[in-house]
């Protein structure tokens, strides 16, 4: 029987942090054994709010390079720049007349984005692209974190309209996410997520942060004003996304750091956290390292040509399907 395929996404808007990592990436490498592997570093998505061009393009070449540097490997997934595989738009574009923007209104992640970057069209149709992202390579699964339920949520809606419209052709996509880091808080306001486009830079702990640097972020990490460490999401928010943290970076259960760190003190807890993620990232660093841009862009390039032959397939179905075929 052939594999299942996932798909997947990034946005080159910035620094990528561990919460991308534990929420999204670290599936995105594991899934690689199981399934047919498709990921996209979506740089359209990145113009959806303010940006400068010479950045974008510097950190598409950085976000790629990151990618294979946690374990992406362009030999076993395929691997490419969003606006490299223009079917993307056009199905964006077939499924924008499905879409009922009272669907669109209800999305969280427009209404926070919009407060900064103004009420732009293409910010609000943000999740129909990412939904033909998704379709366009009729994936199966979708491995992301929590904050993607409702943009999920909208493109098994789609695939269904068109299913039932047009007839069978797109799998209805699950989301995967893991059991623990699904949701990564920030380090300065454990009630919101960790954010690349937070303007408070202690508030993420970047892939590439310098050992220094990850101490001196969870040192400063906004608890409450308690000594125990122990687990309530609630009321120790804080403390809690530390031992999320420390548990998936040392393998061992909550309950078991619970145990251990209880009467520790906040201090020495923090600085447990932050060696072990120094430990985790090192290896991310070095591979980030012996990495070479021009190799990756030609990988990169190699990548978006097979996706548009793929790409190409399936539109041509959906073209035949909708009416507009050759
Ligand atoms: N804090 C988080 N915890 C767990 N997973 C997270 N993801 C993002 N933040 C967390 C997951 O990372 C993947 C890539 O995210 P994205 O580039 O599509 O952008 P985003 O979700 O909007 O993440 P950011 O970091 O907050 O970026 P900006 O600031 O640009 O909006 C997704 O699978 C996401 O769920």
């Amino acid at each position: 029987m052939s594999k299942q395929t996932v798909f997947s996404g990034i946005q080159p808007t910035g620094d990528i942090h561990i919460g991308n990592y534990l929420g999204a990436l670290r599936n995105w490498v594991a899934l690689q054994d199981d399934y047919d592997t498709i990921y996209c570093v979506v740089d359209m998505h990145a113009t959806t709010v303010p940006y400068d061009p010479k950045e974008l393009h510097d950190n598409r070449v950085l976000t790629a390079k990151l990618l294979m540097a946690v374990g992406v490997d362009p030999s076993r997934s395929l691997l490419y720049f969003q606006s490299q595989v223009p079917q993307h738009a056009e199905l964006s574009w077939i499924l924008g007349s499905m879409t009922p923007l009272g669907a669109l209104n209800r999305m969280t992640q427009y209404k926070e984005k919009a407060e900064k970057a103004g009420q732009m069209l293409g910010l609000y149709s943000y999740p129909v692209l990412m939904a033909a992202d998704i379709m366009v390579h009729k994936a199966h699964a979708v491995p992301v974190g929590d904050d993607q339920t409702q943009h999920l949520e909208l493109t098994r809606d789609l695939a269904e309209r068109f299913n039932n419209r047009f007839g069978d052709t797109f799998p209805i996509p699950e989301q995967i996410t893991p059991k623990r880091g699904a949701r990564i808080m920030s380090l300065q306001d454990p009630t919101a997520k960790m954010s690349k486009s937070d303007a408070d830079p202690r508030g993420s702990v970047l892939l590439l942060d310098s050992a220094d640097t990850i101490v001196k972020k969870f040192k400063s990490a906004v608890t409450d004003s308690g000594r125990e460490v122990s687990y309530d999401q609630e009321k120790k928010a804080g403390i809690s996304n530390l031992l999320d943290i420390l548990s998936i970076y040392t393998g061992r259960t909550v309950d078991a750091l619970v145990d251990e760190y209880a009467d520790a003190g906040y201090g020495p807890f923090k600085q447990a956290v932050a060696d072990a993620v120094v430990d985790g990232l090192a290896p991310i660093r070095t591979a980030y390292n012996s990495l070479d841009d021009e190799e990756v862009g030609r990988i990169m390039s190699r990548g978006a040509l097979d996706a548009r032959t793929r790409a190409e397939h399936e539109m041509a179905d959906v073209r035949t399907k909708v009416g507009l075929g050759g």
